[in-house]
């Protein structure tokens, strides 16, 4: 008997069809969805093992990356210029004694470390990281590499890859990557918004560029577009962009997006990620952690989605106050598809305030999650507080959904959870990345 086939009257007095979930049931029965499933993990700045010590990992870059330096520098005497100086060894010793010994490791990047740490058995509250040390300093990166992902529940990590950066060129030049778990991405920053500082760059890689993106430029752009695709087979191509951009204007950034960029995405058939609201650098003495945040114009996310309906876009937001919006033209244009909670978004009560409201006003036509990961490790503990945080939300949508009237089977919940952190992402890259 199929869930649609269930008159009325074969509800009263509760005779469970098989498959069926009572309201009891559906907490525990979502609890083993997630954590039965794997997810894709559609954003990160990962490295597959073959790219060398561009991959973080460990316990000193876990403890250096720039979310626990922000708040290092809200809690230590140590000025920028005194950290920077120090060897990458020392700065995550003031990091664990700054934010783990002299105060309770209690926000949700220092509670990320405490995770990773429990993960591996390994002590939490001691005053040194010896121990850490010792148990990272033992592990060989590909053997460490599966098992973290396997920790993690991620079964695919899709990579942010720059062409212009020489530091992953040598793995690109000589053959390209062959990890199954690790995906491409076009990184087009420094292209999109970083014309006038790179454009050089183009040319020592003879490209005829100019400086003002005009002449052959547009065509030489899109014949190195499609080399770098050539040689990256990206999932998607992406750019992040401040809480000022405007689409369109006269800058060279609208000029190539839309004359470049966007043609090559329809060529290669790829998405085009849009990450909008960042201040890049407000306080540029803390380098990486000197970035903030500002609430976009989503006319531009209009203005594209119109205009270009062939295109498919990727699209998520720093500000809290530009997520209402985006949900609202993700219901306008079929060709837009909301993505994670992105970097200061990415906090436990926040995460789950727009994940309700994206359930609420698209159902399951969205992407709720990405980890941003820097360092290996870290996708365990973004991906647990994840899966608690969508078990909330979900349990109480399927509750909801039984008090009105239409029971749920774990085969509901499955199929959702597959569309939610799988399939969605497949279809809009055409791809099945593993
Ligand atoms: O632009 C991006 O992809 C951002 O995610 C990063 O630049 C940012 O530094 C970050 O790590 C956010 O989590
Ligand atoms: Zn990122």
């Amino acid at each position: 008997m199929g869930i649609t086939s269930l008159k009325p009257s074969d509800l009263k007095g509760d005779p469970r069809p098989a498959g069926l979930l009572t309201s009891e049931q559906i907490p525990s029965a979502v609890e083993s969805v997630l954590s039965s499933t794997d997810f894709i993990d559609i954003h990160t700045h990962l490295f597959a093992p073959e790219f060398g010590k561009i991959g973080l990992w460990g316990i000193d870059e876990l403890l250096t990356y720039h979310y626990l330096e922000a708040e290092f520098f809200r809690s230590s005497p140590t000025t920028p210029e005194q950290y920077w100086a120090l060897s990458k060894r020392d700065q995550a010793d003031a990091i664990w004694h700054a934010l783990f010994v002299e105060n309770s490791p209690i926000s949700d990047a220092t509670r990320g470390i405490i995770a990773v740490l429990k993960a591996f058995d390994l002590p939490t509250d001691t005053t040194d990281l010896a121990d850490a040390r010792a148990f990272f300093q033992a592990q060989t990166i590909q053997q460490h590499t599966r098992r973290v992902l396997q920790m993690a529940g991620v079964s695919s990590v899709v990579m942010t890859n720059d062409p212009l950066d020489s530091a992953e060129t040598p793995v690109w030049m000589n053959g390209g990557l062959t990890d199954t778990q690790f995906h491409a991405v076009l990184r087009l920053d420094r292209i999109l918004w970083g014309w006038p500082l790179h454009w050089q760059l183009l040319v020592s890689q003879d490209y005829k560029v100019d400086e003002h993106a005009s002449g052959n430029s547009i065509s030489e752009i899109r014949r190195f577009i499609a080399d770098w695709c050539g040689r990256m087979r990206p999932l998607y191509m992406a750019v992040s962009l401040e809480d000022t951009f405007r689409f369109p204007d006269a800058s060279i950034t609208s000029k190539i997006l839309s004359e470049a960029v966007l043609p090559s995405c329809r060529e290669f058939d790829v998405p085009m990620s849009l990450m909008i609201g960042v201040r890049r650098q407000v306080n540029p003495a803390i380098r990486l952690a000197g970035d903030a945040v500002g609430i976009a114009d989503l006319l531009a996310v209009e203005h594209l989605c119109r205009d270009f309906p062939a295109n498919r876009f990727l699209v998520s937001l720093l500000s809290r106050e530009n997520q209402h919006e985006l949900c609202v033209y993700a219901r306008k244009f079929s060709n837009l598809m909301p993505f994670g909670c992105w970097w200061f978004m990415n906090n436990g009560s926040i995460v789950e305030e727009i994940t309700r409201e994206r359930i609420e006003m698209l159902g399951t036509s969205f992407i709720p999650q990405h980890s941003d990961a820097r360092v290996l490790e870290q996708v365990i503990y973004k991906w647990r507080n994840m899966r608690g945080v969508l078990g909330k939300v979900l349990t109480d949508s399927y509750r909801m959904l039984d008090a009105d009237g239409r029971r749920v089977s774990h085969h509901d919940i499955q199929r959702d959870v597959n569309r939610l952190l799988r399939t969605n992402f497949e279809k809009w890259t055409r791809r099945r990345p593993d």
